[in-house]
């Protein structure tokens, strides 16, 4: 093996996956969550860290972060946490500011992704070199669990429409669980206006015009079973007034 093509082997070997975990209230999923993570990310002897971006919960989550980076380490358990609940559009820039990885993966801590899915994502994008790696929902054997008809409704819908307006070429658009290469994803951040449920499907059709590559990994989707559900009529209406931003300035 020449030189270069060691060079390379050894980079996509010790590559360093930052896993962003924003929690509001997550006290009971928190541990769950992160010993998945653990434990998937060591059987596939991958390196890491989890950066919790906790915005002052009133449910103890930042005391349980603690006492999790007690247990496991701080290098692998790096706390960043916030005073006040400020959206998770921040969150994510909070977390990218302190990673030390090449490639950041974002997912929710409430367990509706599930971290076997990350080795997943990983493998894919190291055989394609792709720059973003996203979970789809809806298709292979992807699919949504726990919604009821209302949800699945509001979520199929906003993809489909957005399919036909915006053809990202993309089977969900809507879904959080990516990884990136962390310089593209801080290069979409820059170049992306949305916030709420809008941001992800602005980053995957910035991605586009920057003709950055996108694979897809189909994952399940578990609906949350503790804690609170957040997506009201206000969502909807924001979700509608962005894609038809995205649609008029695209
Ligand atoms: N740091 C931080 N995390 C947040 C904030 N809002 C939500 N989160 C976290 O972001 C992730 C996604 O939020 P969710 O509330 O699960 O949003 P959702 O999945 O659309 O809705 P439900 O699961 O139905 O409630 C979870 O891990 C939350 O704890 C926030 O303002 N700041
Ligand atoms: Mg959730």
């Amino acid at each position: 093996m020449n030189s270069s093509i060691k060079d390379i082997s050894k980079q996509i070997k010790y590559n360093k996956y930052s896993i962003l975990l924003p929690t509001y209230n997550e006290v009971e999923n928190l541990p769950i969550i992160i010993w998945l993570i653990i434990k998937y990310m060591d059987e596939s002897n991958l390196q890491y860290e989890i950066i919790v971006i906790d915005d002052g919960s009133p449910d103890g989550t930042f005391a349980m972060a603690i006492q999790l980076q007690n247990l496991y380490g701080k290098d692998k358990i790096v706390l960043r946490p916030r005073t006040k609940k400020m959206g998770l559009g921040t969150a994510y820039i909070h977390g990218i500011k302190y990673s030390t990885g090449s490639f950041i993966v974002i997912m929710d801590a409430d367990l509706s992704h599930h971290p076997k899915f990350i080795p997943r994502m990983i493998k894919k994008q190291k055989l394609y070199d792709y720059d973003i790696v996203t979970g789809t929902r809806y298709c292979g054997k992807g699919g949504v669990y726990g919604w009821d008809f209302r949800r699945k409704l509001i979520s199929r819908g906003a993809n489909f429409i957005t399919q036909i307006m915006l053809r990202p070429g993309v089977t969900d658009l809507t879904g959080s669980f990516r990884l990136y290469k962390k310089n593209v994803l801080e290069e979409l951040i820059k170049s992306s206006v949305s916030k709420g449920y809008v941001f992800q499907m602005e980053i995957i059709v910035r991605a586009r015009q920057l003709y950055y590559t996108i694979g897809e990994v189909p994952i399940s989707f578990v609906d949350r079973v503790y804690g609170e559900s957040k997506l009201g009529s206000s969502e909807i209406i924001q979700f509608i007034k962005g894609l038809l931003y995205l649609f008029a300035t695209i």
